[in-house]
């Protein structure tokens, strides 16, 4: 039973919720959720160091117990304290603490005065006015809670980081058996989306029924949806529904083109197809008055009959890719490879799990050759900021790491918090002497579009100011973006000669693809920021870089491309 690291982090952050709501000390629950942010930043499989027998209290935040805890999951799929507190909360009851503005506290009076145990309970009971007349509650909370309720969807997509390892073990299983040739994973997934709906698998094969038949019996199933010859539906036991179809050789690339999508990019291309005297479908390209078949083997012959070079997944969205591939102007998009440093890195002078110097060492392991660190001012309240004097210490510090380095530069940053009125958590003295300075928001997330832009503005105008980091602020499936004109901010951080940061936190991947394509076209650089908190987290960069891509984004367009020395310039206002 292939069980991922998401999986032990999700366990340990629901137990890290049960406890909340039993009203365990907040110390024990912390161990539980610093946990599960290890294991989410973890660039290996726990099962497989388990089963090397590794010494899993090595890794940060894991002692003995929890790691006999995770070895107990690994090998058993199960937890059993886990199974023990879900006999007294019910799975609905910790749901409700995704609701915004809802601690365990709260939920646990709304259980225990209303009996709420679900989402449904939890309507009912604020619809009829009870949720106000609690103590502690009161009318603004309980409209809080209906237009919680509201914007929380059930069927919120699934993350492609979360995805990707999930595809890892799907894809060897596929590709054991004898029949198969190829596997791909199409859709939005092979298009690089930051969220994935359900997953598309094709597979090359002569023997339909064998494969759907073997793909069936993957132990990671739950159900089987469907079971055909050629096709097949199941839903893992992460919930995660994927699609199988079984393509033979002469159909799979006009099978991969048409469940690669988007479904905007097939309609456009079949219009082509059309007015070129062709039928295009799932199973090939056709002479529409004598059926015969012209391509379908590869995507490529199929772009080539319409005289267009291939067109890359990320870009197939029908945003105009095909007016640029007649015109031959297709983006020469940025690679993970083209990237040469990362400007956005914590350690354990803020929230960081990792040092200083272990961050550095993980740069030059990616090859990186510049690393800024940009730990949290004090104004971010949830972790330990520095003041003033403990960045200079820091500077200090990195001054004398330099001085060991040779083919890796840290550059001394911050992320300072930007205040509610648009003026900076630290002093301009101490920025002065920053190599580069992000700021970014924490707090007061929830203004209205005109103070919020103003405030923004208001921060870049500060002269010490570089970047803005993760600009809307949004957490996919958990906040929205604040409200916020990019637009004004976009132009306004040109005229500064400011840029924007292209986030590239799975969660957040904060610009959006649309706003990434935005900024290109007012001529605004951005630069491709890991946002890491260990030395794992500098991994991510590669989202960041499929978010880009989306963005058609090409090298030129992201600062961090390019060496220290030439965009040193840049942040020196
Ligand atoms: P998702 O799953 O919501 O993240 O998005 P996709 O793009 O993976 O969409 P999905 O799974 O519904 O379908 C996979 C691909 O199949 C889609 O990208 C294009 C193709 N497709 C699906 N439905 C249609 C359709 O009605 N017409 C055409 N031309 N293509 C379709
Ligand atoms: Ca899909
Ligand atoms: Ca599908």
């Amino acid at each position: 039973m292939p069980v991922h690291n998401a999986d032990v982090a999700a366990l340990f952050e629901d137990v890290a919720d049960l406890l909340a709501i039993q009203g365990e000390n907040a110390f024990r629950i912390r161990a539980y959720r610093n946990a599960a942010r290890t294991l989410n930043q973890l660039s290996r499989p726990v099962a497989d160091l388990v089963a090397a027998g590794e010494d899993l209290s090595d890794l940060p935040d894991i002692g003995d117990d929890l790691a006999g805890k995770i070895a107990t999951i690994v090998e058993t799929g199960r937890l059993p304290l886990y199974d023990e507190l879900a006999q007294d909360i019910p799975p609905s009851v910790a749901d409700l603490l995704r609701i915004p503005g809802l601690g365990p506290k709260r939920v646990r009076r709304l259980r225990d005065a209303l009996g709420v145990d679900s989402r449904a309970a939890l309507k009912r009971a604020a619809e009829t006015g009870k949720v106000q007349a609690l103590d502690g509650f009161g009318e603004t909370m309980e409209q809080n809670i209906l237009d919680g309720l509201a914007q929380m969807s059930d069927d919120a997509r699934w993350l492609l980081a979360r995805v990707e390892p999930i595809v890892a073990s799907l894809h060897d299983h596929v590709s054991a058996h004898d029949a198969v040739e190829r596997v791909d994973a199409a859709g939005s997934y092979r298009r690089r989306k930051e969220t994935v709906g359900d997953l598309d698998v094709l597979a090359l094969a002569d023997d339909g029924p064998a494969v759907t038949e073997h793909f069936a019996a993957y132990e990671d199933v739950a159900e089987t949806l469907s079971q055909g010859d050629t096709r097949a539906s199941v839903r893992l036991r992460s919930g995660l529904q994927v699609d199988l179809r079984v393509v033979p050789p002469k159909s799979y690339g006009a099978a991969l083109l048409y469940f690669t999508g988007s479904k905007a990019h097939n309609v456009a291309l079949r219009d082509r197809a059309v007015a070129a005297g062709l039928k295009l479908n799932e199973y090939g390209a056709f002479r529409d008055d004598t059926e015969k078949r012209v391509a379908g083997t590869t995507e490529d012959d199929i772009y080539d009959l319409f005289d267009l070079p291939y067109i890359v997944p990320e870009l197939r969205e029908n945003r105009g890719e095909l007016d640029a591939a007649a015109d031959g102007t297709l983006p020469d998009l940025v690679t993970r490879a083209d990237l040469r440093g990362n400007l956005h890195t914590h350690t354990t002078y803020s929230d960081g799990l990792h040092s200083l110097e272990e961050m550095a060492a993980a740069a030059q392991t990616r090859g990186l050759e510049y690393l800024a660190i940009t730990d949290h001012s004090p104004a971010v309240a949830v972790v330990q900021g520095l003041d003033a004097d403990a960045l200079r210490a820091q500077m200090d510090a990195i001054d004398r790491l330099n001085e060991d380095l040779d083919d890796l530069r840290v550059l001394k940053g911050i992320e300072v918090d930007i205040l509610k009125d648009g003026s900076l958590d630290l002093p301009d003295a101490v920025l002065a002497d920053l190599d580069l300075c992000l700021c970014a928001l924490h707090t007061a997330l929830d203004l209205d579009e005109e103070t919020q832009t103003e405030r923004v503005l208001r921060a870049l105008d500060n002269p010490h100011v570089h970047v803005l980091a993760h600009p809307t602020g949004r957490r996919i499936n958990e906040r929205p973006p604040i409200e916020i004109d990019l637009d004004r901010v976009m132009e306004a951080a040109a005229d500064r000669g400011c840029v924007l940061e292209l986030n590239a936190q799975p969660e957040r991947l904060d610009l959006s693809d649309v706003h990434c394509r935005r900024a290109k076209e007012l001529g605004l650089p951005l630069v491709i920021g890991a946002d890491a908190h260990s030395t794992d987290g500098l991994d991510v960069l590669r989202y960041g870089v499929d978010q880009a891509r989306r963005g058609w984004l090409e090298a030129d367009d992201v600062l961090n491309t390019k060496p220290w020395a030439d965009i040193a310039p840049v942040f020196d206002r």
